[in-house]
């Protein structure tokens, strides 16, 4: 069975693999939602060798058939991306997958695919993306955790450093995060607190 670091940055570019990996995140993913596919291939085949480099494993969002051919650990998919995602070609390379659930419908389809880890958002209100979910609440991580038994679950969705230990003694085996530390004011500081913070809570 799959286990997760359990503080999971999700960023926007390979500049920040490079920025914050050396800082000791073993978990990152990749989301790069605009660009050629020739400059998303080169920062997907950076972030490779960045994460490899520095024991941590690479997530990369959506492009699963860059991820497949550059040598990514996980593929995270939504459930729109799945729809046009070649699933057995990902099992065939062993590529390991996460998928985002948002409602009981979602979560019943995510299993039938047997994932690696589920995702549950949006815990808290975001303001990275409009969403039509309500916040799910800490209640809900509960309850997904123990739908999805043994598989990681992880959470996401306007968690800040101070909301992320409640997140883990909800359920959750993973916090995943954008904006409370890419658009931190000092997201290295913040990248610390957080792996200080997450060691302690679980
Ligand atoms: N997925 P922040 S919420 C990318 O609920 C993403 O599936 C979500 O950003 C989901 O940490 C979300 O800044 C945004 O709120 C997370």
């Amino acid at each position: 069975m799959t286990t997760l670091a359990p503080f999971y940055p999700v960023v926007d570019s390979v500049a920040w693999v490079r920025r914050i990996v050396p800082a000791g995140v073993k978990l990152i993913q990749l989301r790069i939602k605009e660009g050629a596919a020739d400059s998303i291939r080169g920062e997907i085949r950076d972030a490779v060798a960045i994460c490899a480099r520095h024991g941590a494993q690479l997530v990369v969002n959506d492009h699963w058939q860059l991820a497949l051919a550059e040598g990514a650990d996980f593929i995270h998919l939504g459930q729109t991306d799945l729809d046009g995602a070649d699933l057995k070609a990902i099992r065939a390379k062993a590529v390991r997958l996460g998928i985002s659930t948002h409602d009981h419908a979602e979560l019943d389809r995510a299993l039938s695919l047997q994932p690696d880890y589920v995702a549950l958002g949006p815990i808290y209100p975001t303001t990275l993306k409009v969403m039509p979910w309500a916040p799910q609440g800490l209640e809900r991580i509960g309850e997904w955790k123990r739908l999805i038994g043994a598989r990681p679950l992880v959470t996401i969705g306007g968690i800040t450093l101070e909301r992320g230990p409640a997140c883990l003694r909800a359920g959750a085996d993973c916090v995943a995060m954008v904006s409370d530390v890419i658009r931190h004011p000092d997201p290295l500081a913040r990248t610390a607190a957080w792996i200080e913070a997450t060691k302690v809570a679980t």
